[in-house]
């Protein structure tokens, strides 16, 4: 399982301070952090100002880079700030993200294939989000097809089939983990990669809610999760989850983490 580092990101209230700030030190120490507990790529977000957030994306992209080797996941909603994070960014990149909404995917993809970067693809489209996992499944195939198209190899693209909240709509935990069996099974090498913590919106406990399905997602085949690998709680889920589905030799890194206490 691969980790992205969640904590890189402005809209959270004291990344979004620090970034203001220009504190270099909080950013750092957050990169360091995530990369020490195990994150293969850090996110990097710099929030949702149109008039700011260029400026303020590329300086977090060189704060991090000048402690830390981790690769970068650029994550905005604007191709406007994804290109300009390109421009300047060192080391292969995971983009977040396209959608197979008509405007995005032509802005996005390209500029993919490009840089050589490895893909998130939201399975958004131009008349909405999709509830069921069939209809995420046939949107995943619209945006494999074109990036394949633009010459982006499958397994560098990774499909986000979207979490929607089970407080609103209880059925979305099993529509989530069926298509993330559909995508991860039928597509293959494609990869599917979540956010966790949308899930429990609305709910109380929602750490035990969103660790909950890190286990039932991994067992459904997801590769790549967006969360905050500093949280022991939900690592020693991962790892747990990791060696009970062969996906740690010899459960080396479980009784490795057991033995030194991050397991919690
Ligand atoms: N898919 C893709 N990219 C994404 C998401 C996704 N990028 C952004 C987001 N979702 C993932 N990143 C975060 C980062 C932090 C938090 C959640 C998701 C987080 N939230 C707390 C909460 O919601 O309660 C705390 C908020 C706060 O402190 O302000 O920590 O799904 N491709």
């Amino acid at each position: 399982m691969r980790i992205i580092g969640e904590k890189l990101n402005g809209t959270l209230k004291k990344t979004g301070a620090a970034i203001q700030a220009r504190d270099v030190k909080f950013i750092q120490e957050l990169a360091q952090a995530q990369v020490q507990a195990g994150a293969y790529w850090l996110d990097v977000n710099a929030g949702t100002h149109p008039d700011r957030e260029k400026e303020d994306f590329c300086w977090l992209i060189k704060t991090v880079q000048e402690v830390v080797d981790t690769p970068l996941c650029l994550d905005s909603a604007s191709p406007e700030v994804l290109a300009a994070g390109l421009e300047i960014v060192k080391g292969q990149v995971l983009l977040n993200s396209t959608t197979a909404e008509t405007e995005k995917a032509k802005a996005v993809i390209p500029l993919a294939a490009k840089y050589n970067c490895q893909l998130i693809g939201l399975t958004l489209v131009d008349t909405g989000m999709p509830a069921t996992a069939d209809e995420r499944f046939e949107i995943a195939k619209q945006i494999v097809d074109q990036a394949k198209a633009a010459g982006i190899p499958a397994e560098n693209i990774y499909i986000d089939p979207l979490v929607r909240a089970i407080s609103a709509e209880p059925e979305q935990g099993r529509e989530l983990l069926n298509a993330t069996w559909l995508i991860s099974h039928k597509l293959a090498p494609v990869n599917v990669v979540y956010g966790l913590s949308n899930i429990s919106f609305g709910l109380p406990g929602r750490p035990l809610l969103n660790r909950t399905l890190l286990a039932m997602a991994m067992a459904s085949g997801l590769g790549a999760a967006i969360m905050d690998p500093t949280d022991k709680h939900i690592m020693a889920v991962l790892r747990a989850s990791e060696a009970l589905l062969g996906q740690d030799e010899f459960c080396m890194n479980y009784m490795t983490a057991f033995r030194d206490g991050s397991l919690g």
